[in-house]
C-alpha cells in the first residue's frame, strides 16, 4: 500500500540555543577534568534524555545543594540561581561551577542594579519555576514581588509607585508579556524596566518561527519536556497563530497518530533544550507512516554562542 503524502513543515530555528548547548558541555567538560560524580542542582535543562545521557556519564542529580557532599564538584542549572546558593558552597569550600546561562545572569545583574538604586522589583515570570525562584533569590526576600498575569498587576501591592523597576523570565510567551508590561506601564508610568523585556533571542526566534508556520499546517508537534517552560509556550503559540491541533512531545512514541489522521500537513518544532535527535526520531516516524516532503519554515539564522568558564577551558 502506497503512503499518504504529507508536507512536514520544519521550524527554524528550533531546538537547541547557546545556553543550553552551554550548560550541558560544562557538566561534560566536568566530568572529564574531575572524573565522576560530578553533582548537578538541578536538571541541568529540562530534558530527561538530555539528563539521563549525563546521568549514565556519572552525573549524579539533585535538587537541592545539602544533598551535595563537600568533596565533589557541583554544577549549577541553566535556569540559575539565588544568591543563597553559591553562598553556601564557598561557605563549604565546595568546587562550583555555574552553569546559569548568561543572558539569565544579564537578568540578575540588572535586578541587582535596580535593587541597589533603591528601586523595588516586579518581576513578571512563573510562580515556582527555578528561573524565577533564582532570579528572585538575587534580592532579599520581599523584595521582589512576582506578577504572572495582567490581572495580577492591578492587585500588587508597591512599596512606592514611583521607585519601581521590572525584570522577566527569559522563556515567556513574548505577546503575553508586551500585555503584562503594558499594564504594568499604565499602572505605574515611571517604572523602569529593559527597552522591551528580558525575553531571550531564542525564545523569541522559536515563537517566531512557529507563528510563521502553524497557519500553514494541519497539525503541530512541539518536540519538549512538560517542565520546559519555553517548549510548553510553542505549543501556545502553535494554537493561537491558527494551528487546530498543538501538542507537546517528549519522543515519537508520544505521538498520539490517531488524532493525525487525515492531516496533508504537519508542522514541527522543539524547545531550546531539545536535542536534535529527539526531533529526528519524530520526523523518521512520519517517514515511516507517510510519503513525506520537508520543507523548511525559516525565520531567523542564528549564530549566537557562549563560552564555557575557564575553569573548563584547559581541557576542551
Ligand atoms: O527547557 P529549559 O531547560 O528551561 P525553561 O524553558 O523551563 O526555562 O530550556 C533552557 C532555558 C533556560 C534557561
Ligand atoms: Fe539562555 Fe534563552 Fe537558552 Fe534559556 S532559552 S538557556 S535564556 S538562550
Amino acid at each position: 500500500m502506497s503512503k499518504p503524502p504529507l508536507t512536514l513543515f520544519l521550524a527554524a530555528p528550533r531546538g537547541f540555543c547557546a545556553g543550553v548547548d552551554r550548560a550541558i558541555k560544562i557538566v561534560e567538560l566536568a566530568l572529564q577534568k574531575w572524573g565522576a560524580p560530578v553533582y548537578v542542582r538541578h536538571e541541568i535543562v529540562h530534558n530527561k534524555f538530555v539528563v539521563d545521557d549525563l546521568r549514565a556519564k556519572g552525573a549524579v542529580f539533585v535538587e537541592e545543594l545539602e544533598d551535595c557532599p563537600d568533596d565533589r564538584p557541583v554544577i549549577f542549572s541553566a535556569h540559575g540561581v539565588p544568591k543563597s546558593v553559591p553562598d553556601a558552597a564557598t561557605a563549604r569550600q565546595m568546587v562550583y561551577v555555574d552553569a546559569t546561562c548568561p543572558l539569565v545572569s544579564k537578568v540578575h545583574i540588572e535586578a541587582g542594579r535596580h535593587h541597589d538604586a533603591g528601586l523595588q522589583m516586579i518581576m513578571i515570570g512563573h510562580e515556582g519555576h527555578p528561573e524565577t525562584i533564582g532570579t528572585m533569590g538575587q534580592l532579599p526576600p520581599g523584595e521582589v514581588l512576582l506578577v504572572e498575569t495582567v490581572e495580577d498587576v492591578a492587585k500588587v501591592q508597591v512599596r512606592d509607585p514611583d521607585r519601581l523597576a521590572f525584570v522577566t523570565q527569559t522563556t515567556l510567551s513574548v505577546d503575553d508579556t508586551i500585555d503584562i508590561v503594558a499594564a504594568l506601564q499604565a499602572r505605574f508610568p515611571s517604572i523602569v524596566g529593559p527597552h522591551k523585556e528580558d525575553i531571550c533571542y531564542a525564545t523569541t526566534n522559536r515563537q517566531e518561527a512557529v507563528k510563521a508556520m502553524a497557519p500553514k499546517a494541519d497539525a503541530m508537534l512541539v518536540v519538549g519536556a512538560p517542565n520546559s517552560s519555553n517548549s510548553r509556550r510553542l505549543v501556545e503559540v502553535g494554537a493561537r497563530a491558527g494551528c487546530p491541533y498543538a501538542q507537546l512531545v517528549q519522543r515519537a512514541a508520544d505521538i498520539d497518530w490517531r488524532a493525525l489522521k487525515g492531516i496533508t500537513s504537519m508542522g514541527i518544532t522543539a524547545g531550546a533544550s531539545a536535542p536534535e535527535v529527539l526531533i529526528n526520531e519524530v520526523i523518521d516516524a512520519f517517514r515511516a507512516r507517510y510519503d513525506v516532503t520537508v520543507e523548511q519554515v525559516e525565520t531567523a539564522v542564528e549564530n549566537v554562542e557562549f563560552k564555557v568558564p575557564r575553569v573548563l577551558r584547559q581541557s576542551a
